[in-house]
């Protein structure tokens, strides 16, 4: 008797498939709808590891299954293939990064090929292609022509070890490297930037439209990170200087409580603050600044720590009470946030508390905690034996005194105008003093930044900017794109501050062949970030030469349907990607606004409860994998883990068992006995509900993504036809056909070799991936019945046919019900009934 091999049945139907090619989107004249599913694109770094084989066979499901519903499916494939990995690795083992870049991309593809993802390989991309970074520098320039990127001198993320600036995203909360792990400084350089923060409000409104398709985490991870802050702008004079400082407030209402000013001392305000000071102060100022140079972001966001600053010997004036108060410099405030400057309102406001504490300064209070506020009720906290704690006397909530800054709400007071207000109230009233007096307005804050997007490495996207010796910024004319890379052979890629290329003399040295001037390349290239935010649309329209895109191609299969990937891009990847979309929707060329209407983050594969990692001698090789049990095991072992969005431990899956599996299937096809034109009304109406049964609900599980309860489902409608295979009309009921064609179309979807072979032995053409979906039959839906038999006094006078779950009201109401009881009832009383559901009622009359 034939055995199922998976070797055989890859090798038989792998080739074939390669002649079909039943996954090419958008064919001419194909007219089912649309829909476009979308893997976040691998990095070549070596071969595919075991996080790929999820997230891919994860979206190769959503794919299939919606082929399988009628839909023209787009699910293709590329690489994120710039960067500094490849860089590295080349820097360590003397080859060209683009060797190692295109030799892995080459592995890879061989592994993808084996392990059968429905991609459109015809459409296929490496963002390394000059092709592709062709369309990053003409994005540049488009943007550039709008004002959206620009230079500018700032302090930036430095990582020492790479020598390389870093997008804030990039700095991890413990202020080190994301990529190198070392401990990132701040450094004074002039880079590129994308004005992303021109967006924050329409990134962070437009979040609403995604609430319920995108994993609640990361909206709400995407909230925060824009960090948008509603309050005030206040401008302050100051005494002997020109200009007034601003400072933003979300608390205006506590202008009155403001008893000093803090600037950041590395913002630029301070520098102009201490200009004409006394060398004592300047002095003061200077080695404070140079301390606070080398504190981390971190340190110097953490509320614990002591609170230094250095007195400038200067004085603003509030510009509501007229009183003058004076101007410190700490590094608690934030040169890149708001205005770098805030007016301290110590009673209120925990860090300014801390500080005035520190320095003596006078701490005001003018929101009264303790007086009530209409419809809010005072807070009020209980002791274990739920006694109110309530203060002694009014000083115990001092401020000046318990160290503890008041930030509830209550009634203004030492306010003038604002006496008496709540603090929503007075925040109002505030606002419109400050606009009446031209001296402050409302405003808002966000905690994003502008995108820096200069790198100092190689293997990147030159930026197409040329610089004049008079510092005059000329943009490459779009005609000269693609600025390609120069070849790396002479270049020395480590890192040492500067980027490599503008040692590529030959390269970097242009002639204006207008002014015959000597102009400079920009040396730098683009964070890959860039290449990222679009490359879902070069997808649409891969060889195309002439655009990035088609906005054609774009209106028809864009945004994405359905995005699968990693939550270690729920911020950066996706608000990029989000960006460059509204940038390219206000530049015409796309007619939507969000680029992924869906997305699913799949957990991670661990081992033994933890992270997969070499370093810790705990990696499953998925090439070993594959090689010992074969694409389908492998898929749907992954598909059968648990919640796609659970982490899975490999050490609690059972391969084998899904082998298994996948063998009792294939050997109910190969059983089938009747032809492909049997009528399947003849068959066993048990084993056919049971199939349609599953045709009613498959659907919808594999759309809320519970693919781990559809093969639970498969396995037991698989068991139950082998049971009527075994017995009963056995392999020629057309039941048993019908249950197989059933299975068989929905294992494509986890295990596409198998159910290839399947469909072969069923009678049919390849590709089971063309196979369509059947509807459940709505008659086969309804349950079975049972006979319940009616007694009066002892007598059977009625049957009924019921659900088998019929509730004993029910049944009762039917027995009670029914004209042949009624008969038997004539001038009687029933003074009894038992129901026994679903078999009997018994009812008992006067007699
Ligand atoms: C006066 C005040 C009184 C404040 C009060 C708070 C409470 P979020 O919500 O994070 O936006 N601030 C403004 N710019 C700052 C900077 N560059 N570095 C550090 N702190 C800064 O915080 C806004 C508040 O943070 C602002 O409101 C300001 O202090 C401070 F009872 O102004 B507030």
């Amino acid at each position: 008797d034939e055995v199922y091999d998976f070797r055989a049945i890859q090798d038989r139907w792998l080739p074939v498939w390669d002649e079909l090619e039943p996954f090419r989107a958008g064919r001419e004249g194909d007219v089912r709808p649309r829909k476009y599913i979308l893997d976040m694109f691998p990095y070549p770094s070596g071969d595919l590891h075991m996080g790929h084989a999820e997230a891919f066979c994860f979206g190769d499901i959503v794919s299939r299954y919606w082929r399988g519903q009628g839909f023209d499916v787009l699910h293709p494939i590329g690489w994120d293939s710039f960067g500094l990995p490849a860089e590295n690795a080349a820097i360590k083992r003397g080859i060209d990064p683009r060797e190692w870049t295109y030799s892995n991309i080459d592995q890879q593809k061989k592994s993808f090929r084996l392990y059968a993802p429905s991609f459109d390989w015809s459409r296929v991309l490496h963002t390394s292609d000059p092709e592709y970074y062709k369309w990053n520098q003409w994005l540049f320039l488009e943007m550039y022509k709008k004002g959206l990127a620009y230079r500018k001198a700032s302090w930036v993320n430095w990582d020492p070890v790479d020598q390389t600036v870093l997008a804030n995203e990039q700095v991890l909360d413990d202020g080190t490297s994301e990529r190198s792990g070392a401990v990132v400084v701040k450094k004074k350089l002039t880079q590129w930037y994308f004005k992303i923060t021109d967006y924050a409000d329409r990134l962070l409104d437009d979040l609403n439209q995604l609430e319920g398709a995108w994993p609640a985490k990361v909206l709400s991870m995407q909230r925060n990170w824009i960090g948008r802050s509603i309050g005030a702008e206040v401008d302050f004079e100051v005494e002997g200087h020109p200009e007034k400082i601003s400072v933003f407030t979300t608390r205006p209402d506590t202008l009155y409580g403001a008893t000093f000013m803090v600037v950041a001392p590395d913002a630029d305000l301070a520098a102009d603050l201490v200009a004409e000071a006394t060398p004592e102060v300047a002095e003061a100022f200077q080695s404070y600044l140079t301390a606070v140079q080398k504190t981390s972001e971190v340190d110097r966001q953490n509320a614990e720590r002591e609170k230094t600053g250095v007195f400038l010997h200067r004085y603003a004036i509030n510009p509501v009470s007229g009183e003058r108060i004076p101007i410190w410099a700490a590094d608690y405030v934030l040169a890149d946030y708001g205005h770098g400057a805030v007016m301290a309102v110590p009673a209120h406001d925990q860090r300014d508390l801390d500080f005035a504490r520190q320095f003596d300064l006078p701490v005001r209070v003018v929101v009264d905690t303790t007086a009530p506020v209409t419809g809010v009720l005072p807070v009020i906290e209980f002791d274990g034996e739920g006694v109110p704690i309530l203060p002694d006397d009014i000083e115990s909530i001092d401020p000046a005194v318990t160290g503890r800054a008041l930030t509830g709400d209550g009634r203004l007071t030492n306010s003038g105008p604002l006496n008496g207000l709540s603090k929503t109230n007075a925040i109002r009233r505030a606002i419109e003093v400050l606009e009446e007096r031209g001296t402050g307005r409302s405003a808002k804050t966000y905690r994003l930044r502008d995108w820096l997007i200069s790198r100092q490495r190689y293997w990147g996207t030159p930026i197409p900017i040329l610089h004049g010796e008079d510092g005059e910024l000329i943009p490459v004319p779009q005609e000269q794109l693609p600025v390609r890379l120069p070849a790396s052979e002479g270049l020395d890629l480590k890192p040492k501050g500067s980027s490599p290329l503008g040692a590529a003399d030959a390269w970097a040295t242009v002639v204006d062949p207008d002014t015959g001037r000597q102009l400079r390349r920009d040396p730098d290239t683009m964070d890959t970030f860039v290449d990222s935010s679009w490359y879902y649309l070069r997808f649409l329209s891969a060889q195309d030469g002439t655009q990035a895109f088609d906005p054609a191609e774009a209106e028809k299969w864009a945004p994405v349907d359905q995005y699968v990937g990693g939550v270690e891009h729920a911020i950066l990847h996706l608000l990029y990607a989000r960006f460059i979309t509204k940038v390219l929707c206000d530049l015409g060329y796309v007619n939507f606004t969000e680029p992924f209407s869906a997305v699913l983050n799949q957990g991670m594969v661990l081992l033994d409860g933890s992270k997969m990692s070499k370093s810790k001698g705990n990696l499953v090789e998925f090439a070993d994998e594959l090689d010992e049990h074969g694409a389908d095991a492998l898929r749907l072992t992954l598909a059968f883990a648990g919640p796609p969005e659970e982490d899975v431990d490999w050490a609690d899956v059972s391969v084998h068992g899904s082998a298994k599996f996948l063998a009792r299937a294939w050997r109910v096809a190969k059983d089938v006995s009747s032809a492909p034109d049997v009528d399947w009304k003849k068959g066993d109406q048990a084993l056919r509900r049971h199939t349609h049964r599953f045709l009613a609900e498959a659907p919808g599980l594999t759309e809320s993504f519970k693919f781990n309860v559809v093969v639970a489902r498969l396995m037991e409608l698989t068991n139950v036809t082998r049971k009527v295979i075994d017995s009963g009309a056995g392999p020629a009921d057309p039941a048993v056909r019908e249950a197989a064609e059933v299975i068989t179309v929905a294992l494509s979807m986890f295990a596409p070799y198998t159910a290839e072979d399947m469909w072969h032995r069923l009678g049919y053409e390849a590709t089971v991936a063309n196979a369509q979906w059947r509807k459940a039959s709505p008659t086969l839906l309804v349950e079975e019945s049972v006979t319940a038999i009616i007694q009066v006094d002892g007598k059977v006078r009625d049957r009924v046919e019921v659900s088998p779950k019929i509730s004993v009201e029910d049944l009762e109401a039917l027995a009670r019900a029914s004209e042949a009881v009624a008969r038997a009832t004539v001038g009687r009383q029933i003074v009894n009934v038992i129901v026994r559901a679903p078999k009997i009622v018994n009812i008992a009359t006067t007699t």
